[in-house]
């Protein structure tokens, strides 16, 4: 791929197939450009699509993408109308098919399913002169095993109902393996050919036909007739099958009643003898319940009876036990207060001997104060006396040296008048 040359002459290739098996795809690749994809189950492209000019090997190339037949949104005739609308309207311009690109999945699960019946329309399209320029490309090489997908590409160039006719009579089959490399060389040997002219092509243009006239609306119209014969057949198959099966359901449902109602006898004789088990058995049960509890009634009663005993007893040991106790407290009492009344009067015993010694105590306490202040009194009288005695003594001294003093003082007035003094 390169620059467009000037004037070099420009190659168109169709590219068709069944809607989802990768023509956008196919084309965005080798040429660059970004026409719109789906991941969905829906068809994406609705519109005859042509590229930019791109080259390949200094050819000038223009891709055509077109919806692809069994459109979610549109019928097939609406689809080989648009393409149809393209093919005529370019033709009138002059311009032709240098080739055709067939795509088809390999991967596909039923190799004789839609991709095969848009062949057929697509080989009305192209009329049988310009297989040599057809080329069918399988893709989708990945999501298959090498090996099925051989076999199946196998069965296809094999299969007179696949790709053998169109094969024979000069289309090619190439591989797709996602590379720009496997495309280009797909393109390359398309640029080989000399553009055709396809048939319907002819039929619009040079022959004036209308669209509902073309091979190509035959064989959707014959493919149509032959899906509406399959269905109609499939519809009887249906329908006797149906009846069939009505019969063998009324005849199940009538075998199925009698069983039912045979079982539910069976079970309705079962819960009966059940019933009557369980009758039987409450019956027994309901014996046995009042023989015991007549039983139990008399061991109850007799039980009554012996525990009214055993209480009479009881109350009479109790109140003998009572009286009892009742005769050892007032002993019991009685020695209590004898013992109280021994015990106050040792108490007034001790009381009174304890006020006599009490007395005697104070009376020898009052006759040793007494002695002492006694003798208190002869120390203090006999002290007196000495300190009277001292005083006197000393006033006795005093006044002898008074006198003394009285005789010296005397005898010194006497001295004096004699001019001598006597020391
Ligand atoms: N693995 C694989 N997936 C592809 C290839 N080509 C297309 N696809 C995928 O197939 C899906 C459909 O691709 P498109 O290119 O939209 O198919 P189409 O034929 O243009 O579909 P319509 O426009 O609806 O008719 C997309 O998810 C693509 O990515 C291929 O070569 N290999
Ligand atoms: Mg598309």
């Amino acid at each position: 791929m390169g620059r467009v040359p000037e004037g070099s002459e420009t190659a168109t290739i169709a590219v068709m197939g069944a809607t989802g098996s990768g023509k956008s795809s196919f084309i965005n690749l080798v040429s660059g450009s970004s026409l719109r994809t789906s991941d969905s189950l829906h068809s994406c492209t609705e519109e005859v699509a042509v590229t930019e000019p791109f080259v390949v090997d200094s050819r000038k190339v223009l891709l055509v993408d077109t919806p692809g037949f069994d459109d979610t949104n549109k019928s097939d005739s609406d689809i080989l109308k648009l393409i149809a609308d393209f093919l005529t309207s370019s033709y009138k311009e002059g311009q032709t098919l240098t080739g055709l690109i067939f795509i088809h999945r390999i991967s596909d699960h039923r190799m004789g399913g839609i991709s095969l019946k848009n062949f057929r329309t697509f080989r009305k399209l192209c009329g049988e002169q310009t297989l040599r320029n057809v080329v069918i490309v399988t893709n989708m090489w990945s999501g298959i095993d090498p090996h099925l997908g051989e076999e199946r590409e196998r069965e296809l160039a094999t299969n007179d109902a696949f790709f053998k006719p169109a094969l024979d009579k000069g289309t090619k089959m190439f591989r797709h393996t996602d590379s720009l490399e496997s495309a280009l060389s797909i393109i390359r040997y398309i640029l080989d050919n000399r553009p055709v002219v396809l048939q319907i092509q002819k039929e619009l243009v040079d022959e004036k036909k209308d669209i509902s006239q073309t091979a190509a609306v035959d064989e959707l119209e014959r493919q149509l007739q032959a899906a509406k014969e399959v269905q109609r057949i499939e519809t009887e198959r249906l329908k006797r099958e149906l009846e069939e099966a009505e019969r063998a359901r009324e005849e199940e449902a009538r075998r199925q009643r009698e069983a039912e109602a045979r079982r539910r006898q069976e079970e309705l004789d079962r819960i009966e003898a059940e019933r009557k088990r369980a009758e039987e058995q409450r019956a027994r049960e309901q014996r046995e319940w009042e023989e015991r509890m007549r039983v139990e009634e008399q061991e109850r009663k007799a039980a009554i009876e012996r525990q009214q005993r055993e209480l009479e007893a009881k109350i009479a040991e109790e109140r003998r036990q009572r009286e009892e106790t009742e005769r050892r407290r007032r002993e019991a009492q009685a020695r209590y207060e004898r013992e109280l009344a021994e015990m106050r009067e040792r108490e007034r015993e001790a009381a009174r001997r304890r006020e006599a010694e009490a007395e005697a105590e104070r009376q020898r306490i009052q006759e040793e104060a007494r002695r002492e202040r006694e003798r208190r009194q002869w120390e203090y009288e006999d002290r007196m006396a000495r300190e009277r005695a001292r005083i006197e003594e000393e006033r006795r001294i005093q006044r002898e040296n008074a006198e003394r003093l009285e005789r010296e003082l005397e005898w010194q007035r006497q001295n004096e008048g004699g001019g001598c003094f006597i020391q």
